[in-house]
Formats: structure tokens, C-alpha cells, sequence
């Protein structure tokens, strides 16, 4: 488990020549450490990001765990299992990750329970229909995709390496997503209308995922000159539309955007304005499941009280017996 480092132990110990091996570090693209001297606004971007994302693992697993009960056979319902099992232990290698920064995760529920803190968009969607879950595996997994393998070089050590981990699963999850969707393109008419019908609705919002233009990206310009970020959000949005265009041929898809047109010259595909609108009023809590996926989380939060007590109580007694039998081994 991730040691919380406390942030006076690390300002007051470093000074200018702190600072001056920080510049060095992001200038030579190598990794800064939990321990090395950070700018506190460095260490606040990554605080938000991280938290958000963690954030973003945990409530996303609701829109998919809803159907759980419901795949349509064994092999389905063990997937999706296997894929929700996953997008838990991503929050938790991420809220490690941003406890290496100083901010205890208590705090960090606390601000995600309050709903003081972000988390993604895009879990804010219902999911009425089967063909959700093959949607949420491509749209939503290929998205975190091509906005996550960048992160896997992201100048903070910690935040990187649990981004390596994370990648590899979604890179399955994608494939599942898409298995999914192609079933359904191969099956009754019936089928084929579900599978067309989800894509309609999540393709918009998936690419929403990747954050304002970045005209209207406040966060953008420091996080990239801090290598946190590696490309704008404009530039992935950019790299995901090109990705799903031939990938929708092979399901025989129709992107639901009339202005989706190869363009020679710029070697990528134009597509259409989004309504930037609908994201903002996501953001603000007027989406449609922005109510219910706060209070399924605190009301799971609640009921897992007695768990992190006993884990607690099992880890003073371990080191209470550590105590008292370290005199005997020495
Ligand atoms: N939703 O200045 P920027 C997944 C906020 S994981 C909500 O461009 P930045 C896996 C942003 O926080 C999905 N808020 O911000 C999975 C900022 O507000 P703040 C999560 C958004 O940080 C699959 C404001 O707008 N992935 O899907 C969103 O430079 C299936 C201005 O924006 C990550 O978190 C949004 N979509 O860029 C799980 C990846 N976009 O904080 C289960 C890591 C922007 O100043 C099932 N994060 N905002 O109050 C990032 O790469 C970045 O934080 C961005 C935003 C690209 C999301």
C-alpha cells in the first residue's frame, strides 16, 4: 500500500537547488519521484487529475454493474464481471498513486461523496440496453485509450507507472466492447437496430470525454509544459475519431455524424461540431444520472464501513504483534 508523504517533510528539505533539478528532470523528460522537490501547483494538477480519474474508475463501474445481473449468458455475465472487477482496481492503483502527493484518500472520497470533486462525464449516461455495454467498451474504453497511453509517459513516476497497468486492461476492455458490438451487427434485425441505436447515443458524449477545445482548456498549456500531458485534448479527440471510422466499417456501424469526411490534405477525418452545451450541463450535475451515481456511491461507501474498520482493526493488531515480536527476533 502507497505511504502517505506529508508535504512539509518535502518543501522545507529541498530549496532552489530543488527547484533547479525539478526544471532538470521535466526538461531531460525524466521521471520526478514521490521525494524530489515539486512546485506546489505541479502537485496540485496532479492531485485534481489523478483524484478525478480515480473518481472517474470507481463511479464508472455503476453504468456497467447495473447489468451484471442482466448479460444475456454465462460467458457474458463473467466477462463483464472480470471488466467491473478491473475499473475497481484502477481507482485503487490511482488513488495510490495520488497519495504519494500528500493528500490522504480519505480526503479524496470526501470530496467525491461531497460532490465538490470532477469525475468523467461520460458516467453520467444511462445505460437502458444491452448494446450499452458493447458501446461503453468501445467508445468509452477506446477513448480512455488514446487519452491514457500518453499518460503512460507522464512526468510523475507513480501516476505512469499505474497508467501501464491500467492501459494493458483497457486495451481488453476496447476488444470486448467491440466482440460485443459485433455480435449484435451479426445477429437479427432487432440486433443490429440496439447495436446502431447505443452508438447513436454514446459516440457524442465518448468524444466529450477528452476535455473542452482546447481554446477553452483553462489546464492544457501547464499540464503539457509539465509533461503530464503529452497531447492537447483536441489533438486525442483528433486521434480517436480516425481510429473508430474504419473500425465502424468493419462492424457496419454508421457514426451518427453527417460531417465525418476523410480530408486529403490534413491526412485525418473531419467530423462535426459537438454541443458543448450538453457537456457543461453534465459537468454542472444536470445530466441524467448524475443524482443516482452520487447517491449509489455514498450509500456504498456507507455499507462499507464495517469492512475498512476490520481492515483497519486486523492491520493495528499485525502491528501490534510486529511489536512485540521484534525483540524476540533481534
Ligand atoms: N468530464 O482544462 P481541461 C475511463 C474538466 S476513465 C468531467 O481540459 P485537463 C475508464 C476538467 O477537469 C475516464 N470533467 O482539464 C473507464 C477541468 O475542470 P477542473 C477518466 C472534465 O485536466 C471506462 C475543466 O473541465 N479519464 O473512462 C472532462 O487539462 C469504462 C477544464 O478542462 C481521465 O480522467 C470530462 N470528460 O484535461 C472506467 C484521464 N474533461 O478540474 C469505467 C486523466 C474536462 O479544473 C468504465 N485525465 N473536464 O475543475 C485527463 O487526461 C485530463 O484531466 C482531461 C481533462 C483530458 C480529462
Amino acid at each position: 500500500m502507497a505511504t502517505t508523504v506529508t508535504r512539509d517533510t518535502l518543501d522545507d528539505t529541498h530549496g532552489e537547488a530543488g527547484r533547479v533539478r525539478f526544471d532538470e528532470l521535466i526538461a531531460t523528460d525524466s521521471r520526478i519521484e514521490p521525494t524530489d522537490w515539486m512546485p506546489d501547483a505541479y502537485r496540485k494538477t496532479l492531485v485534481r487529475q489523478i483524484s478525478q480519474h480515480a473518481h472517474s474508475e470507481i463511479i464508472g463501474m455503476q453504468p456497467e454493474g447495473n447489468w451484471i445481473t442482466r448479460a444475456p449468458s454465462l460467458k457474458r455475465k463473467a466477462i463483464l464481471m472480470a471488466k467491473v472487477q478491473d475499473e475497481a482496481g484502477h481507482g485503487l492503483y490511482l488513488y495510490s498513486a495520488a497519495q504519494t502527493l500528500g493528500t490522504d484518500r480519505e480526503e479524496m472520497f470526501e470530496q467525491l461523496l461531497s460532490g465538490k470533486a470532477k469525475y468523467s462525464s461520460i458516467f453520467n449516461y444511462l445505460t437502458p440496453t444491452w448494446a450499452d455495454m458493447g458501446s461503453i467498451g468501445w467508445l468509452v474504453d477506446g477513448a480512455a485509450i488514446c487519452n491514457q497511453v500518453p499518460l503512460c509517459r507522464a512526468s510523475y513516476g507513480p501516476y505512469g507507472r499505474a497508467m501501464v497497468r491500467i492501459c494493458k486492461e483497457e486495451s481488453f476492455h476496447q476488444r470486448q466492447g467491440f466482440e460485443i458490438l459485433l455480435a449484435l451487427m451479426n445477429g437479427t434485425d432487432a440486433q443490429k437496430k440496439m447495436a446502431q441505436e447505443s452508438v447513436n447515443r454514446w459516440y457524442a458524449p465518448a468524444l466529450m470525454m477528452f476535455g473542452p477545445p482546447d481554446d477553452d482548456s483553462p489546464n492544457s498549456k501547464q499540464s503539457m509544459d509539465w509533461k503530464i500531458k503529452r497531447f492537447s485534448n483536441d489533438e486525442l479527440r483528433q486521434r480517436f475519431v480516425d481510429m473508430l471510422v474504419p473500425q465502424a466499417e468493419i462492424l457496419g456501424i454508421t457514426l451518427p455524424d453527417p460531417d465525418i469526411k476523410w480530408n486529403e490534405e490534413r491526412g485525418h477525418y473531419d467530423f462535426g461540431e459537438l454541443d458543448w452545451s450538453e457537456f457543461y450541463d453534465v459537468l454542472k450535475g444536470n445530466g441524467q444520472a448524475n443524482t443516482v451515481r452520487l447517491a449509489r456511491r455514498r450509500a456504498a461507501h456507507e455499507n462499507g464501513a464495517w469492512v475498512r474498520e476490520a481492515a483497519r482493526a486486523y492491520a493495528d493488531k499485525q502491528a501490534t504483534l510486529a511489536a512485540e515480536l521484534l525483540p524476540v527476533a533481534s
